[in-house]
């Protein structure tokens, strides 16, 4: 019989979607999904050219990406990797119990890792591929949080001691501790990427997994199906270099790049977004960049409610709950979860009348979930052309109890009272007796337990522990005096800049046949500025796809070649993204045996400046590599103005241990130091690098003075001894960089004072810096024994009359060494605010020109009583400078 026919519109609706309801069922049942989405799309399109208006949306539904249907069972025994996952559980927990009952405020977090446990256990059991099999193993950082739980993790498989495990933020006790986050620099055998400052590992791991194609596509490093794995923070998503590389990852198809993101919905102050969802809202944004984003956000307890949830209702309310209310949930019983949540449709309730407010209270989270983490992780490493992003929903402090599960205190929560640990100890099953349980012990099954033998087992199979640190490179073998001499000579009467000289040593270097191939040129959009662009052509920009098109300057000998094996980092306007790129090239000697050489040159003021943090996780990460803050120097760049003009760099530079910053002013002086560098770093495979600043002002070069390479690499040389070393007035002249000429030409404006100076070019204040506090500490510590004599005291041993430096940088890079000097040291530096002008109106702003120098040395000689008042009025007179002119240090 005929169905009547429907009464009014509402009832035509709800026929109309039975209909096409049981059609798609039909299509579903016949078990193509293809065929479905081939479907819908062909639907969609039908109402797009009949005008109908389909409404954008980014996100999917609030429930997994990945349907029950499609999962695989998890190989091996999940009991087992439950225990273990507990252990790992209660030892990270008792590391920052324990080290906090000694040291009260010694900090360490439980939380993090609480919440991550199953994300990073999954990991540890089937995933994460050590360098053991073929070198070539999973990259991994590990969100710096949860860094207990990897330690936990590495007592199991026992490569941490009790002992180790007792000194958890106690580094410097006798037999070592273990560092409070991963840190290459303090752990160099164990921790591979530092991740704690948030926002750096996210943009790191995107440059690193693009580096690695770079590696391939450049036959540096034979094809290889390694992943890199990021594991986030949600709160560190708001950090801009967390996302502000994605479409990155995506446009170059990267999908050895796997992102998990923990999402506890909490950061450390509370939710992430309270009144929003972070999971959604992520994964408009890696959707719209064009990832492959799976969200793991519901656990299989929940599949047969979503099962029967045939009209999207349970779908439905699970979208509209804001994140804030979901923490709430976490704290409330399933009493209240059933009043609150279900309770808000009779039809919801009715879904779980057979659940107990405990089962309701026990459904689990997805990112809790093992099968549910274990077919994501399988997902993503089965993408291809994508990178992927694993939006996992968990509780913050999971298992805390009442000392923190889901609370907004749970971050820095690090003390768990008796009952507490008792309680996490019953829930996790840890073998410890209640005589014990207020002591926290550490626990590790024996050596033959079911749960070792498997951990074993497991990590035998997949190549190896993780994380581990390894240094499998050969020394470089590279004397490269062919490289450098012709720099020894000078240029004659032809000017140059230290940036043009700089982009001659590349070349050469690239073309060098035993380390060419190994230099990676890494540039932010700047090439042309300092006249690069003749490598586009000469060694191609690195392209996976090569070039799509034809360059609109192809017939040109420059033009814009692109290429898959093209040898140069154009990276765009992004020093974060470069300094990313810097840092997998420069710790490629660990991660990969291959002994790349980075050069990043930069516009210097968007270096330390703008990128510092990055530059410190490059030091912790014992980078080896080359900056060059290009068009350095406060009076050097004419014309740019505040915002570019650069007297800081070298002051910054100082604060980072392994950075040898240098201010060269010629053309040898450049060439010394980087061959030097290249021996002590790729030679002597020293961990440091180096900081170079090169100006765009041309100059003759001159020829490198006899015996001068030393004072180079030291710091300070003689560079033009005085004309007249009887004369009575004498000084000594410290110049650097740009500056140096200035202080040259002072030398002679002096002599028609009647002051005879030497000129030393200091190439390296830090250096000095450096020197001299390391003597005096040696000799603080060595009463009775010679005492070290610093480099720079040394070198002015002999040398009389008055000192002045003057420097393009802020004075307190010569006053650092000032106090080894035999004889107070009068500085000139720029101070003070940039502007637009040319150079010789900067310079005579600043107080930095021959002019200052001049009246600088001869004000100095006044003080010594060495010559009248009259003589310094006569030369400012003479020089033209105004005596009340503005103080360029604050205005
Ligand atoms: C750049 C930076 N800013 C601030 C911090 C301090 N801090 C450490 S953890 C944390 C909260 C982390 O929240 P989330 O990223 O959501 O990680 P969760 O612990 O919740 O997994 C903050 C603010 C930091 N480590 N780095
Ligand atoms: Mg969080």
């Amino acid at each position: 019989m005929r169905n009547p026919a429907p009464k009014d519109n509402a009832e035509l609706e709800a026929l109309e979607q039975r209909e096409w309801q049981e059609s798609l069922d039909y299509v579903i049942q016949q078990g193509d999904r293809g065929r479905v989405q081939r479907l819908l799309a062909t639907l969609r399109h039908q109402a797009r050219m009949s005008g109908v208006a389909l409404p954008f949306s980014a996100i999917t539904a609030y429930v997994n990406s990945i349907h029950p249907d499609e999962e695989t069972p998890i190989p091996g025994s999940q009991e087992i990797e439950r225990r273990i996952k507990s252990l790992c559980r209660w030892n990270a927990m008792a590391m920052v119990v324990r080290a906090n009952r000694v040291s009260d405020g010694i900090g360490g977090h439980i939380s993090t890792y609480a919440s991550a446990a199953a994300l990073y256990e999954v990991g540890f059991n089937h995933f994460f591929r050590g360098k053991g099999r073929d070198g070539d193993g999973d990259i991994v950082y590990f969100q710096g949080h949860a860094s207990p739980g990897i330690y936990a993790r590495a007592f199991l498989e026992g490569r941490l001691s009790v002992e180790r495990l007792e000194n958890f933020r106690h580094e410097l006790r006798p037999g070592g501790g273990l560092s409070s986050y991963p840190h290459p620099w303090l752990m160099p055998d164990f921790w591979e990427f530092p991740t704690v400052s948030m926002g750096l590992a996210p943009i790191m791991s995107i440059y690193q997994a693009r580096f690695n194609r770079y590696l391939e596509d450049r036959k540096l490093k034979k094809a290889s199906t390694s992943k890199v794995w990021a594991f986030l923070g949600d709160g560190e998503t708001d950090e801009p270099e967390a996302l502000g590389a994605i479409s990155l990852a995506a446009r170059e198809k990267l999908d050895n790049l796997i992102w998990v993101i923990n999402c506890n919905l909490q950061r450390l102050d509370g939710p992430v977004r309270g009144n929003g969802q972070i999971i959604q809202e992520l994964e408009a944004v890696f959707r719209g960049a064009g990832w492959n984003v799976i969200k793991v956000i519901w656990g299989s307890d929940w599949d047969p409610l979503l099962a029967k949830d045939r009209d999207g209702l349970l779908a439905k309310r699970m979208g509209e709950i804001v994140d804030g209310q979901y923490q709430k949930y976490a704290v409330e019983s399933g009493a209240y979860l059933r009043e609150h949540f279900f309770g808000s449709d009779p039809r919801l309730l009715e879904m779980v009348k057979h659940y107990s407010d405990d089962q309701l209270k026990r459904l689990r989270l997805g990112g809790h979930d093992p099968v549910k983490v274990f077919n994501a992780y399988k997902r993503a490493i089965e993408t291809h052309g994508k990178p992927t992003v694993i939006l996992a929903r968990t509780i913050k402090g999971y298992g805390m109890g009442e000392a923190g599960e889901g609370k907004n205190v749970t971050h820095q929560q690090k003390k768990m009272n008796e009952s507490d640990l008792r309680s996490f100890r019953t829930r996790f099953g840890i073998p410890i007796s209640d005589e014990q349980i207020a002591e926290a012990p550490f626990y590790r099954p024996a050596e033959d337990s079911p749960e070792l033998q498997y951990i074993r087992e497991r990590r035998k199979a997949l190549g190896g522990s993780v994380p581990s640190r390894s240094v499998r490179v050969e020394p470089l073998k590279v004397p490269l005096d062919g490289v450098f001499e012709e720099f020894s000579k000078g240029t004659g009467d032809r000017k140059a800049s230290t940036t043009m000289v700089f982009v001659r040593m590349l070349s050469k270097l690239l073309r060098e046949k035993e380390i060419g191939d190994l230099i990676v040129p890494i540039v932010p959009d700047e090439a042309r500025t300092f006249g690069m662009e003749a490598l586009f052509r000469a060694v191609g920009i690195y392209s996976h796809v090569g070039q799509r098109y034809e360059p609109v300057d192809m017939d040109t000998l420059l033009y814009y070649k692109e290429a898959t094996d093209g040898q140069i980092l154009e990276e765009g306007i992004t020093e974060a993204g470069s300094m990313s790129s810097f840092i997998a090239a420069g710790t490629a000697y660990a991660t990969h045996g291959v002994n790349a050489i980075p050069f990043f040159i930069y516009y210097s003021m968007f270096g330390f400046q703008r990128v510092g943090d990055l530059i410190w996780a490059a030091a912790d990460s014992r980078v080896r590599g080359f900056l060059l803050g290009g068009t350095s120097g406060r009076t050097t760049l004419a014309g740019e103005g505040l915002q570019h003009q650069d007297g800081n760099s070298l002051v910054y530079a100082l604060c980072y241990p392994n950075c040898l910053s240098y201010d060269p002013a010629y053309a040898y002086e450049l060439g010394v130091i980087i061959q030097d560098g290249i021996r002590r770093m790729y030679q002597e495979q020293e961990s440091v690098f180096y900081y170079l600043t090169v100006m765009n002002e041309q100059y003759v070069m001159p020829e490198m003075p006899p015996n001068s390479r030393e004072g180079i690499l030291k710091g300070m040389y003689r560079f033009k001894a005085a004309s007249d070393p009887n004369s009575k007035l004498r000084a000594q002249l410290f110049g650097s960089g740009a500056i140096l000429n200035e202080v040259v030409s002072a030398q002679g404006l002096l002599e028609k004072y009647g002051v005879a100076a030497d000129v030393w070019s200091v190439t390296s204040y830090t250096e000095l810096y450096r020197d001299g506090h390391a003597c005096e500490r040696w000799n603080m510590l060595h009463p009775g024994e010679t005492p070290r004599v610093p480099y720079v005291t040394q070198c002015l041993k002999d040398a009389p009359g008055v000192y002045v430096a003057a420097s393009d940088y802020c004075k307190v890079l010569p006053d650092s060494i000032d106090r080894w000097t035999p004889r107070r040291m009068r500085s000139l530096g720029t101070d003070g605010f940039g502007r637009s002008e040319d150079r010789d109106a900067l310079r005579g702003f600043f107080e930095v020109d021959a002019r200052f120098v001049t009246i600088a040395t001869l004000a100095e000689l006044l003080k010594e009583g060495q010559i009248g008042a009259d003589v310094v009025s006569r030369a400012i007179k003479d020089l033209d400078v105004d005596p009340n002119k503005p103080n360029p240090a604050v205005s």
